[in-house]
Parts: structure tokens; sequence; C-alpha cells
């Protein structure tokens, strides 16, 4: 029976978490007639009402609360408030958002119970009419997702950029015909995958994250693999030779590596300011250069040759490379320039929400110049890496949110540490001591969640606080007209990188 056949056959389904991922889960099965019980821990009043509207236009969060709403054709079922103890009868499968843990205690009935759970990618993996790019790794994915899009484009293709991103796959299964999806997927989405086969599938790095969900970092790396388990020999496993970790996973797919340290035999490398594409049977060519790659760091050129070598595996001419990788400006939120106050760059890095992102963003800084806010709800990973590069780029490190108790222990000794409490008090302890030359960098290391909705809601609230200083500044400016020099610029990417 194949997948699409499978799901012909549900009549009720049940979706567990009525955010951006199951509200549209929850469209796409209504109207294809699928009566849907949706379930979420959340009380109505605390959900947003923008996922409720798009499934039941004009309902109310008070309308739902009292447990069901129908619409026109097949019917809509909230619980909310609370899981429901136990398994509503008639249910013939289970779609679960990233965020909901396969352990919930309703899934682990519905397991035993022998109903299929799926992922929402999985949903809409039959569904979809063109080839599949899938993208994961610790850090990366959003920019590396983000640059195959534009390298397809300037190829003269319609790539489809979605999944984890913020686009759920099952969202723009209806769409122009011909394009390709380019979709990020988390070890959240991955970890329920077993159909989910991408034409090309890159694992960018490997480094400790989600402790807290996987329960330990073979569980996590087992959720990364699944993207690989159902590739055939026609189908690209693009990997980062340079991660032991990486390299060490099997596929049946063919396995092009890329490389910033040494030459490989299929895949890219680094030769001086050359990007070479080798292919054992065509030979070697450039791809791109590294001075084109606009963004800073070495992350990011890792990042550029992942996205090209993706591109070309749906066969995209690396013509047009250069000149897209060095329009491409980057996502909001990592590294992301948000202002220059009197000589002080203001770093944006709230999507750095593991460890391993905020090492590579340090390593991307000037030594003993960084003023660092680390900080928010920790995912159970160590942060004893931390210690010696904050102990060489920070001048200064502030504590804010859950963790900051967690990090004052493992960081003590390595740089100034000042006990913030929350991003507005680092923003102000930092703008009292950073001088001309520094960086003030929020790359927190951890999850936003203690303080804020999301990663971005964080992001915003330190932009519209640098934007705060700069307009005081410039008030101070104007009183006195001593500076003469940069001032306040503050605003979008600037030296993004
Ligand atoms: N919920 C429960 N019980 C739970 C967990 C969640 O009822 O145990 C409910 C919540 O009350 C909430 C809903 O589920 O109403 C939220 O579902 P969700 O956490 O899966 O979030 P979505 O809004 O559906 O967004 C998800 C991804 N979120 C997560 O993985 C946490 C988004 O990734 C993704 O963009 C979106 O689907 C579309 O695919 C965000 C993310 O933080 C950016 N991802 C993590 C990361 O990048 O590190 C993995
Ligand atoms: P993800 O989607 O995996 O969270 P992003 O592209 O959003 O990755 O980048 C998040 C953060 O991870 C960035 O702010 C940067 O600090 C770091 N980062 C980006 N690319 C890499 C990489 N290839 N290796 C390690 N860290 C990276």
């Amino acid at each position: 029976m194949t997948d699409e056949r499978e799901q012909q056959s549900w009549h009720r389904v049940l979706v567990y978490g009525l955010g951006v991922s199951g509200s549209a889960a929850a469209s796409f099965l209504h109207d294809r007639g699928v009566e849907v019980l949706l379930v979420d821990q959340r009380r109505a009043e605390d959900l947003v009402l923008d996922a409720l509207v798009d499934v039941v236009p004009g309902s109310e969060p008070s309308a739902v609360s009292a447990g069901s709403v129908g619409r026109a054709g097949a019917k809509i079922e909230f619980l909310l408030g609370e899981e429901p103890s136990r398994l509503p009868p008639g249910i013939d499968a289970v779609v679960v958002s990233p965020g909901v843990s396969p352990e919930r205690p309703l899934l682990v009935q519905a397991r035993r119970r022998g109903i299929p759970i799926l992922a929402e990618v999985e949903l809409a993996f039959p569904h979809l009419d063109g080839p599949v790019i899938g993208i994961t790794g610790s850090n990366g994915k959003s920019t590396t997702t983000a640059m195959t899009g534009a390298l397809l484009e300037a190829s003269g293709f319609a790539p489809q950029v979605c999944g984890n991103i913020g686009v759920p796959l099952v969202s723009v299964i209806e769409g122009a015909p011909g394009r390709v999806f380019v979709v990020e997927l988390s070890s959240f989405q991955l970890e329920t995958v077993s159909r989910f086969r991408p034409k090309a599938a890159a694992l960018l790095n490997l480094s400790p994250d989600h402790l807290d969900r996987h329960g330990s970092v073979e569980g996590y790396l087992a959720a990364k693999a699944r993207l690989f388990a159902c590739q055939g020999e026609n189908d690209f496993a693009v990997l980062n030779a340079d991660d032991p970790l990486v390299r060490q996973v099997g596929t049946r797919a063919r396995k092009r590596y890329f490389s910033r340290l040494e030459k490989v035999e299929d895949g890219c490398y680094l030769d001086g300011d050359l990007v070479v594409e080798v292919d054992p049977e065509t030979g070697a060519h450039e791809l791109f250069r590294r001075s084109d790659v606009s963004l800073q760091g070495e992350h990011n050129l890792e990042n550029a040759m992942a996205a090209a070598l993706l591109a070309r595996s749906v066969g995209a001419s690396p013509v047009g490379f250069g000149a897209a990788l060095a329009g491409f400006e980057g996502l909001p939120h990592r590294l992301e320039t948000v202002g220059l106050l009197d000589g002080v760059q203001w770093i944006d890095d709230s999507k750095g929400t593991n460890v391993g992102a905020v090492l590579k963003s340090l390593e991307a800084m000037p030594a003993g110049k960084v003023h660092l806010i680390l900080g928010g709800r920790s995912k159970g990973e160590s942060f004893v890496p931390l210690r010696e590069p904050v102990g060489e780029k920070a001048a200064r490190a502030y504590l804010i949110g859950e963790a900051a108790d967690e990090l004052r222990a493992v960081l003590e000794g390595s740089a100034p540490l000042e006990e913030s409490g929350d991003l507005e008090t680092a923003v102000r302890h930092a703008a009292e001591v950073a001088v001309r030359g520094e960086t003030v960098l929020l790359s927190p290391g951890c999850t936003s969640f203690d303080q804020y909705a999301n990663f971005s809601a964080r992001g915003d609230h330190f932009r519209r606080l640098v934007r705060a200083l700069a307009s005081d500044q410039a008030i101070g400016d104007g009183e006195d007209d001593g500076d003469g020099g940069d001032g306040a610029v503050v605003g979008g990417r600037g030296a993004n990188g």
C-alpha cells in the first residue's frame, strides 16, 4: 500500500499541537474531507488566535474552549488545555507537531494500539510533485536552506524554501508545478519519519543539542540519521568531511563530501580562494570562490559548500553560484548587525541557541573585544566547551534567564561576569562599559522560551533596545555635538555575517 493510499483510508485523525505545523496539517486534512481532532495542552485563550482562524475561519477561542467546532465539510474538534488521559475512539492516525515529544502518554497509547504516528513532513511527503532536498544538522540549517534556494533560483529553478525555517511543508503542497522543495528539517521533525526520501540530503554538522528532548547524544544523532534511511543509490548524501560524527553516517545514497580542510574524492573542497567541485567521473572544476561568500565566518563557507552541492544534485549549473552567494544577505537573528553606536557594533545572534552555535559565532570575533550576552533556557547540554573561547574572546559576559546560575558556575574565572537577569538589563550593562572598537553580541546558547515566545521575539526585542539606545544617543549628540564620527547607525543587515 502506498503512503497516499493509506492516507486515503483515514476518516478521523488526531493532530497534536495547534501551532504553525499542526494548524497547517489540520487544514490539509480537513480539505481532504478527513475529520480532525486537535489536541493542545495550552488553553484556547493562550493559543495564537491566527492558528485557530486558519483552521476554522471566524472562530473565537471562547467558541472552541467548549470542546468542538465544525465547519462546512468534515468536522473539526478541539481538546484544549490538557492532554486527554485516554485516546479518543476511532482515530486512524496521529500527526504530531515538532515540539511534541513522541513519548507523551497519549502517543505512547496510540503506538501501543498500532495507530500510525506521523510527523507533519511525512504527512506531506507523498503529495509533493517535485524533487525534495532535505537539510539538517545542529547548526546552519536555516542559512543553508535559504542559500540553496538562492543558488537554485540563480540557476533558473523554482525553489520552494520551507520546513523548520518557518513554513510547514504541508502548507506548500499546492503550488506552481515544477518546484524543487528545499526543506529544513530539525531532529524533532525527523524523529518519527520512516518514509521520507529526499533526492538530496545534507547533514551539516553534529554537536550536542536538544538533549532535554532526545535524552542522549545517541538519541539525537539517531533522529538526524533518519533523513538518510530511505535514500537509494541514485540519491545524494551531502556530508561534512571535517566533522568526524557526520563522516560516519550510513546511507545507500552517493556520498558527496564538502571540506574546508582537505581534498575530497567526490564533492567539493577549498584550494586557496577557489572552491573546487570534483566528480570521480567528470573531473574537477571551479564551483565558486571563497571570497564570493558575503556572510562572515568559516561556518558560512561550509554552509555555502553544502548548498552548492545540494543545488548541483538536482542539476543546477554552477555558473551563477558566485554572484548568488555574493548577493545572499543572510537571515535575521544570525550574526546580524543591528547597530553601530559610538563605534560599538551590536550584533543579534539570537538564533545561536546551542553551545556549538556560540562557539562558531565567537570564532568570527576578535580576541578580548566581545561583550557577550548569554543565557535563557538550557537544553541540557554542557556549557563547559564555552569556557576557553569566552576567556579568549569576551571582555565581559552578561548572564540572563534560567541558565544564568549554571553559566556562572562554568564560566567563573574565564571572563568578568555580570548577573544581568534579563535582556534589557544586559543591554544597559553592556552599553555602560563597551568602548569604541568593541562588539556587543547576543549569542545566548539557550532557547528563549523562559522569557520569550521564540528566538525571533528575543532578537526583535534586542533590536528595539539597541534602537532605543541609539535615540538616547542621538538626543545626547544633539546636546553635545562633539562626536563628529560614526554616531549611531541602526537598522538592517549592515555587516551581516
Ligand atoms: N504543545 C503541546 N504539548 C507539547 C508540546 C507542544 O500541546 O508537549 C503545543 C503547544 O501548546 C503549541 C503547539 O504545540 O500550541 C506548538 O507546536 P510546536 O512546538 O511544534 O511549534 P509550531 O508552531 O508547530 O512550529 C514548529 C517548529 N517548532 C518547534 O520545533 C519547536 C518550528 O520550528 C517550525 O518553524 C514550524 O513547526 C514549521 O515547520 C521552530 C523551532 O524552534 C523555528 N525549531 C527548533 C529549532 O530550530 O531548534 C527545532
Ligand atoms: P539552524 O537553523 O540550524 O539553527 P541557522 O542558520 O539559523 O542554523 O544559524 C543559527 C546559528 O548557528 C547562527 O547564528 C550561527 O551562529 C551558527 N551557525 C550557522 N551555520 C553554522 C555552521 N555551519 N556550523 C556551526 N554553527 C553555525
